[in-house]
């Protein structure tokens, strides 16, 4: 048993008796209520998910495993020659909660390399396909058409011990994550340049390797390894993570839960964002000719968006209610390497501009910038200018979290979800006489 699982294992069978002890001895203990609006609202802030992964605190950000972004970008190996860490060492600590020295990162890569071959048929399925079929599409068919692989629906079948479920649902998540830089790549080398496929180097890592098949030179291997990072998780009810967690928890395996998050991920609202801002930032470009806009200009441009009904894409967000951490990360990453790039320029007069007209207009609960402000800025500049593509990008890294997570739902035989509907007439009576909506168990 390679390291990695051995070192699981062991975190799983000291973790097991607190979920069955908080559940049998506490199990009825209130930690939340439930309101009108927030039944209504998309259950906002209703707390009913359980990770140990990561936490999102509204003013903080984003903790792996208790590191904020900083710590962490601090704390994991780096790749020789790179200024990032090594993808294979967030993906350790993730599963584990452990920092890995540069031996453990070096065995994980090890294992992603053994697993790495795609089959044939995931190439023909996105050959079938027709070109201009959007890129997220093709990615979550591809991850899809591969569930004839799943090492965990075999033995189901087989049928196995609910204790055992966490190995083969491993299996699957390292089987399945070791393919996804490969196929990523190969969508972008076939849909934008020319069908020109790039094979990979299994002397790289996850992230060197998928700059090398993308067929972009330096510093892009260390853009994908700080992409990959900072998207990999965001606790459990954003909509990808939520999506992958829901339908495992039917016990679908690892192939359906990644296929359907990636479908989550595709929305304009979530992670499709950060190509939207792409979009409406060339749409400002070219009304100006090309020229950075002045403030006023750039706020006409703000105003008129909002007017129009429509959101600024990159703002916001349902938890943060602070400038988010990932976004401040790339940031830094823009003023070293990109500082005078005239996209960088209207990212930065974009924060400058934004956050007083949302908060002037009172309704975003959070004016500042979101991960997807600043994101495709970075592959802009690096000439990854198709950015239809960069919520592909995001789904590499979310792949990351989703599946360390549905390893853990299955390690902790986390149940089935099944959250309760009402009637539109039950909300109005209990509306009128919230004693009963109490009484009712509501
Ligand atoms: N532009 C315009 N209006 C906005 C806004 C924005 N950037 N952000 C929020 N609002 C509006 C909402 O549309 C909502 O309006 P209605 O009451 O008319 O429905 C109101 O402000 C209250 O919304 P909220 O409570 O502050 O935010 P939500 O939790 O409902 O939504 C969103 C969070 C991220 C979806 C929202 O801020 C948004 O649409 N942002 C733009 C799209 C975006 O950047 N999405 C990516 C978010 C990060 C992420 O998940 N990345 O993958």
């Amino acid at each position: 048993m390679p390291n990695l699982k051995e070192k699981l294992f062991q975190k799983i069978k000291e973790w097991r008796p607190r979920t069955t002890k908080l559940v049998k001895e506490h199990g009825k203990v209130k930690i939340d209520e439930v309101t009108i609006e927030q039944c209504v609202g998309g259950m906002r802030d209703i707390k009913s998910l359980v990770t140990d992964i990561s936490y999102l605190d509204p003013q903080e950000g984003i903790r792996f495993r208790g590191f904020l972004i900083p710590e962490l970008l601090q704390r994991l190996p780096k790749v020789p020659g790179g200024d990032m860490p090594y993808v294979e060492g967030l993906f350790y600590l993730l599963l584990t909660g452990d920092v890995p020295t540069k031996a453990e990162c070096d065995e994980v890569a090890e294992e992603f390399r053994k697993r790495a071959a795609v089959p044939q048929y995931v190439w023909d399925v996105l050959r079938a396909m027709p070109r201009d079929t959007h890129p997220m599409t093709m990615f979550s068919a591809a991850v899809l058409a591969m569930q004839r692989e799943s090492v965990f629906a075999k033995a189901y079948d087989r049928g196995i011990n609910k204790m055992d479920y966490w190995d083969t649902t491993y299996e699957d998540a390292l089987n399945c994550v070791a393919k996804l830089p490969e196929i990523a790549a190969y969508i972008y080398r076939m849909k934008y340049r020319g069908d020109t496929i790039i094979a990979p180097d299994p002397k790289l890592d996850f992230g060197g390797n998928f700059a090398h098949m993308m067929g972009v030179p330096k510093p892009y291997d260390d853009v994908s390894r700080l992409y990959f990072i900072l998207h990999s998780d965001h606790e459990s009810g954003n909509v990808s993570a939520h999506t992958g967690h829901l339908v495992s928890s039917a016990l679908s395996d690892m192939f359906y839960a990644l296929s359907a998050m990636l479908n989550g991920l595709a929305g304009p609202l979530h992670g499709l964002a950060n190509q939207e801002v792409l979009r409406w930032i060339q749409g400002v470009m070219t009304k100006m000719g090309g020229k950075v806009p002045t403030e006023d200009e750039m706020k006409k441009f703000v105003n008129d968006t909002l007017d129009g009904g429509q959101v600024i894409p990159g703002f916001g967000h349902a938890v943060l209610r602070k400038t988010d951490p990932r976004y401040a990360a790339q940031r830094e990453f823009c003023e070293k390497h990109l500082p005078n790039d005239i996209i960088f320029k209207y990212v930065d007069m974009l924060f400058k501009v934004v956050p007083p007209i949302l908060l002037a207009r009172g309704k975003a609960k959070n004016p500042w910038p979101n991960v997807d402000a600043q994101s495709g800025v970075i592959q802009w500049y690096y000439g990854v200018r198709e950015y239809d593509y960069y919520t592909v990008l995001f789904g590499v890294g979310r792949a990351l979290g989703v599946s360390a997570n549905i390893v853990w739902d299955r390690a902790l035989g986390y149940a089935l979800e099944r959250p309760k509907s009402v009637t539109t007439e039950m909300l109005e009576n209990w509306a009128a006489n919230p004693k009963t909506a109490v009484a009712a168990g509501a």
